[in-house]
């Protein structure tokens, strides 16, 4: 009888460290969140009980969409009230795009939070999210977001998309 060995292994099919900058981190709609690039993370801070939801986007613009069983893996800090985290992605042969969603608790350290994509569900809407980038339809859209009183920071200082593949 042989023995077969598995060896998971990763491959970093994209990767956004925020060495340059807060990449496509942006505001969404007219909702308050300041981002700021420290370091080499962006930094999202808000005050929901005085300025209402925040909410701060991100997508990546990726020539195919992912793998259906790629992570989506955030190296994060989630020091005040908790994040929630929505996702939006497309997939081979399907023109809507597949949302997902997660909460994450507040934690002084930081933590690793992986988001299955295959989690996702399709998400039928006319335009959303799809409108935030006319004219572009990125693989990708993330929401880093909170609608609970007291504070809102997050400090992100990674955003990679991983694949996992089995080898003998
Ligand atoms: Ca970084």
């Amino acid at each position: 009888m042989t023995a077969v060995v598995l060896f998971v292994v990763s491959a970093v099919l994209w990767q956004e460290q925020f060495i340059d900058g807060v990449s496509s981190m942006n505001q969404l709609y007219d909702y308050t969140v300041d981002i700021a690039h420290e370091g080499e993370t962006v930094v999202l801070r808000a005050y929901p009980q005085a300025q209402g939801f925040a909410s701060a986007w991100f997508f990546i613009d990726y020539q195919n969409p992912f793998p259906d069983d790629a992570i989506l893996r955030l190296t994060m800090k989630v020091t005040e009230n908790r994040a929630r985290l929505r996702f939006f992605c497309l997939r081979h042969g399907h023109s809507v795009y597949y949302a997902g969603e997660t909460n994450i608790a507040a934690n002084e350290h930081w933590q690793n939070v992986d988001i299955l994509l295959q989690d996702a569900q399709p998400f039928y809407s006319s335009n959303f999210p799809a409108s935030l980038t006319p004219g572009n339809e990125p693989v990708l859209f993330l929401f880093i977001e909170n609608e609970e009183p007291s504070a809102f920071h997050v400090e992100i200082d990674d955003i990679s998309v991983i694949e996992q593949m089995e080898e003998k």
